[in-house]
């Protein structure tokens, strides 16, 4: 079977999308740290439209642990198809992404890095890729950060390389640039540019402070529903393009992506791509790991635990889908100081519609993953307000429940978790309240005696995986 390509872009059914822009026209200008589905899905598909009216924005990809991306990519000249899943699939081939970099490839990334047309420096690493304490700055004694004090020429975090990459740019007399979050974590820019500054100080004070006149971090909010490709995926795709496709992605077609309007230079007119740029993310970024995010966890621990396989499936279930939007309007809801103007009733309706999109099956074991990285900025936070302003926690406490008796079980069976503490999770394993009083997780919350109440109670209606309805 021919396999997608540049060569064998014009081959592609009428049927399908694809990139209606000269790509040997297009010049790098964005490096991407983390290419994997979701940034493929939501921000390369924006780049791959603004690159119709703009070709400067063409984005290297560089994943540090893994070679995958790179090895199904780069023969296929960065190009992969996304199939958009509603009622009816729309197949679109991006080709935004130009190449993909692997972490052994160091002089590559550098180059890329410290290239005068590279005007955006972006990320999508997941929580644990910031290697942050409980309180939101860098952890100095992670093992990642030691390793690249020790060694600052030849980093392995993104944190690390981003240090470098900025040091050579200063060095070299080249411009500022924008270094762009685009994962789920509140304050995500400023928290990335206090990581780096803080790496930095520790090891070129004098790069630090270039970094902070000369170098933007706007927070950003990112959403769109990505579920893990699978071998059905991989089959329709074939069908569709009539050729082979080595890793294609899908996602609902919704997409969202609110964006800090505070660039170092000129910022790509993503407005084409439907982005919204504005002074203040806060409140959409709330919005959506709160609204979202939250409930997503919760049904997948919950769901998980009553046997539930996708999310859709879990919705299927009519008292979970009515406790978890009890749990949004009358729980979450009041902590959202949504931005002037945001129909936070719409929002939360539109949400449950998302969950419940019957042409898409994500995985419930998929949002499971890195449950100690996620709690705490999906519900821990909601939870910490709620308890401040004096509103009950009866139900805000059950995902945290649900997650408790998901390590449990996962530690009675000797299965394993995805986790980069699991480890530890799992040593804890019965005793529940040794993971409760996980500072790294829990900060403050796990002195709290209210909290640590609810938590019992929560946990104890839990024996019964149906339990969580009587909380
Ligand atoms: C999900 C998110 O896997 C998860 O933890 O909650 O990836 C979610 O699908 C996205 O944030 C939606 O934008």
């Amino acid at each position: 079977m021919t396999r997608l390509s540049n060569a064998t872009l014009a081959a592609l059914p009428a049927s399908v999308t694809k990139p209606d822009y000269g790509r040997s026209r297009v010049t790098p200008g964005v490096v991407h740290f983390g290419p994997g589905a979701f940034h493929r899905a939501h921000q390369a598909a924006a780049f791959d439209t603004l690159l119709a009216s703009d070709p400067r924005w063409g984005i290297t990809g560089v994943s540090l642990n893994s070679t995958s991306v790179a090895q199904a990519l780069n023969p296929q000249d960065g190009l992969y198809t996304l199939a958009l899943l509603e009622a009816e699939t729309e197949f679109r081939v991006i080709g935004s992404v130009q190449r993909v970099l692997t972490g052994t490839e160091r002089a590559a990334i550098l180059a890329a890095l410290t290239a005068p047309t590279t005007r955006i420096v972006s990320t999508t690493v997941t929580e644990k890729g910031y290697c942050l304490s409980s309180d939101g700055t860098l952890d100095m004694a992670h093992p990642a950060i030691l390793a690249d004090l020790d060694a600052p020429d030849t980093p392995k975090s993104v944190i690390g390389w981003l240090a470098l990459g900025l040091a050579e740019r200063r060095r070299q007399g080249l411009t500022g640039i924008t270094v762009l979050s685009c994962d789920n974590l509140t304050d995500n820019g400023r928290k990335l540019g206090a990581a780096v500054r803080a790496f930095a100080a520790a090891t070129d004070p004098d790069t630090a402070s270039w970094i902070e006149d000369q170098v933007r971090f706007p927070n950003a909010m990112v959403d769109s529903i990505t579920p893990a490709t699978d071998d059905t995926l991989r089959a329709r795709v074939a069908q569709a393009i009539g050729m082979e496709d080595a890793w294609p992605i899908q996602r609902e077609r919704f997409t969202q992506w609110v964006v800090e309007d505070d660039f170092a230079g000129e910022r790509p007119e993503l407005e084409r791509a439907g982005v919204t740029f504005t002074r203040d993310v806060h409140g959409f970024e709330a919005a959506k790991l709160r609204l979202l995010n939250g409930p997503h966890s919760t049904l997948a621990y919950v769901g998980l635990g009553l046997g539930h396989g996708s999310v859709a499936q879990a919705m299927a279930d009519t008292r979970l889908a009515g406790f978890v939007e009890q749990l949004m309007r009358e729980d979450i809801a009041p902590s959202v100081a949504a931005p002037d103007g945001f129909d936070l009733s719409g929002y939360i309706g539109d949400i449950l519609k998302r969950f419940a999109n019957p042409a898409i099956e994500h995985k419930l074991s998929q949002i499971a993953w890195d449950g100690s990285q996620k709690l705490p900025y999906r519900i821990l936070d909601t939870t910490r307000d709620a308890l401040a302003a004096g509103r009950p926690i009866d139900r805000l406490v059950v995902p945290i429940a649900a997650w408790l008796r998901f390590i449990e079980r996962a530690a009675a069976s000797g299965s394993a978790i995805t986790d980069p503490l699991a480890e530890r999770l799992l040593a804890a394993g019965g005793d529940w309240r040794a993971i409760l009083a996980m500072g790294d997780v829990f900060g403050d919350l796990g002195d709290d005696p209210r909290f640590v109440a609810a938590v019992t109670r929560a946990h104890g209606a839990l024996a019964d995986p149906a339990g969580y309805a009587l909380v």
